[in-house]
């Protein structure tokens, strides 16, 4: 990996080599090893790519950051019962919906621009929208579809006509469970595990709720975590495990729908098991150069409660705050899942699905041009040894393997990118090359105003400061008040280590 490294191991060995032969071939030997050297030297003065920062995501992590935006579905007994927490005492009969479609599902979720779907599989009532065969508090005990029914499987067929992705949400909190509050519990629960990881296809995620409430006898569970976490791995290799406390994702700390402004996707967790950690400053903010790389989900809901209430039908989440959550997840170094309270017939309700296509239109106009795409030059005041493979080019070639990078000593530096017109922009999206990990602590944007009209022709060629942040990692987006330019300047101001910035857009979004 560091080509000035292998050199001195090199150099190392030819020495203690040459030591062992009379001085005559060391002649010989030494004018051919310098040549040797000469031409290693010579290659060596090559510039190295920029070492990993720890940590940094593994290969599932990193296909998760590519995703943006998802769904996540609360149904079950409450949606029936009109309950947020069910007791696990309800009538399986309850469970029947009249017109059950997960075809509507996954049509709505993508035509609404998401990547997939995560299912309450089983909520803290325990009723399962599987037919368990290790309860008898399942689909298969209701009179939907008389008991032939499985709702995992039907969602999962229609996620694969939809291209779309499946993600099981499964609380391990049972409230009907006879076994809960015994270590028997846990392997029921193991058993259950099992059947949704390997009956239904492809998982991309396992969300598990770290709640832990008392059971039907009264107790509390020790959940077996580790057990958990080991299964999801045996069974689903490249699915990522939620929870507040990883382990590859993370709990955003709250549930409105936000990231922080300072978002590292590190965090200090050593030794937190779900549930338990009470600290959700730090989940929200993460831990610059914290041990592990566990980023940030941001999970809110389309309507107050997480399950169907119809009271709550008028109080769909507006287009403008779904704006903002948008911009304050996916832009803001995390990804996007926002819940879909399916209603009693089965389906997402009308009033949610025009909030969801009020967003889709906005997601669309917005980011439709990046104002970059067609840029003149970008410069920037230092390249990792002056070396045209990581110059500032690469951070506007739109292709996501190519790099801005400085030297190694550089954490303070700046491109331009020069504009083939003036033209008004109001948002400016950044992103690490996090595969080597995340860096940056401090930068700004700057435009050069031009083109202005002979009124306002005073700013003409100024340069303006437009906005600042921290952290930028995956994916971050900032939005200021729109601006006529003919150059955009991003300075990082402040990182870890040298620079490793693979994408600049700009956009005039709504
Ligand atoms: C919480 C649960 O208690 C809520 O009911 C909901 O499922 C939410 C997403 O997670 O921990």
């Amino acid at each position: 990996m560091n080509r000035h490294h292998d050199f001195y191991i090199l150099r190392f060995y030819i020495l203690r080599f040459c030591g062992s032969f009379p001085f005559y071939t060391l002649r010989f030997c030494g004018s051919f090893l310098s040549a040797l050297l000469l031409t290693t030297q010579l290659s060596a003065q090559q510039p190295l790519s920029p070492l990993p920062v720890a940590p940094i995501p593994t290969a599932r992590q990193l296909a998760w950051h590519q995703m943006k935006y998802y769904a996540f579905v609360h149904f079950g007994p409450n949606t029936f019962t009109n309950l947020e927490w069910g007791h696990g005492t309800e009538a399986e009969d309850l469970f029947n919906p009249s017109q059950l479609d997960c075809r509507q599902w996954a049509r709505v979720a993508r035509d609404a621009g998401m990547e997939g779907i995560i299912l309450t599989v089983k909520h803290h009532d325990g009723f399962c929208l599987w037919p368990s065969p290790h309860s008898v508090h399942t689909v298969k005990e209701s009179r939907w579809k008389n008991g032939q029914g499985d709702v995992l499987r039907e969602l999962a067929d229609a996620c694969r006509e939809y291209g779309l992705k499946l993600g099981i949400y499964m609380s391990p909190w049972d409230r009907n469970n006879p076994a809960y509050g015994t270590p028997a519990y846990n392997e029921i629960f193991k058993k259950q595990l099992t059947e949704v990881l390997t009956n239904y296809g492809e998982v991309f995620e396992v969300w598990f709720d770290g709640a832990c409430g008392e059971g039907p006898n009264g107790k509390r569970q020790e959940y077996d975590f580790h057990g958990f976490w080991q299964l999801v791995r045996q069974l689903q290799p490249n699915a990522v495990i939620f929870s507040d406390a990883g382990p590859d994702i993370r709990w955003v700390g709250n549930e409105q729908g936000y990231a922080a402004e300072t978002n590292w996707c590190s965090i200090n967790s050593y030794g937190w098991m779900p549930g338990v950690p009470n600290v959700y400053d730090q989940l929200q903010k993460g831990d610059e150069g914290g041990q592990h790389w566990i980023p940030t989900e941001v999970n809110t809901s389309i309507r107050p409660g997480w399950f169907y209430h119809a009271e709550e039908d008028n109080k769909v989440k507006s287009v403008a705050q779904l704006i903002e959550n948008y911009h304050a997840s996916v832009g803001s170094n995390g990804n996007f899942l926002l819940n879909l309270p399916v209603d009693r017939r089965g389906l997402v309700h009308e009033n949610d699905v025009q909030a969801l296509m009020g967003l889709k239109k906005y997601i669309d106009t917005a980011f439709r041009t990046n104002l970059l795409a067609d840029a003149k030059e970008a410069i920037a005041t230092n390249t990792r040894g002056k070396n045209t493979v990581f110059s500032a080019i690469n951070a506007i070639d739109g292709k996501p393997d190519t790099y801005w990078a400085t030297d190694d000593a550089v954490k303070t530096a700046s491109m331009e990118i020069a504009l083939r017109q003036p033209t008004e922009v109001n948002a400016v999206l950044l992103q690490e090359y996090i595969a080597l990990g995340q860096r940056v602590k401090k930068f700004s944007i700057e435009v050069q105003v031009g083109g202005l009209s002979a009124e306002a022709s005073a700013k003409e060629g100024k340069w303006q400061r437009v906005a600042s942040g921290t952290t930028i990692g995956n994916r971050r987006i900032v939005r200021f008040s729109a601006v006529q330019a003919t150059k955009i300047r991003v300075n990082i101001e402040d990182s870890r280590a040298c620079v490793v910035l693979s994408n600049v857009e700009a956009y005039r979004v709504p």
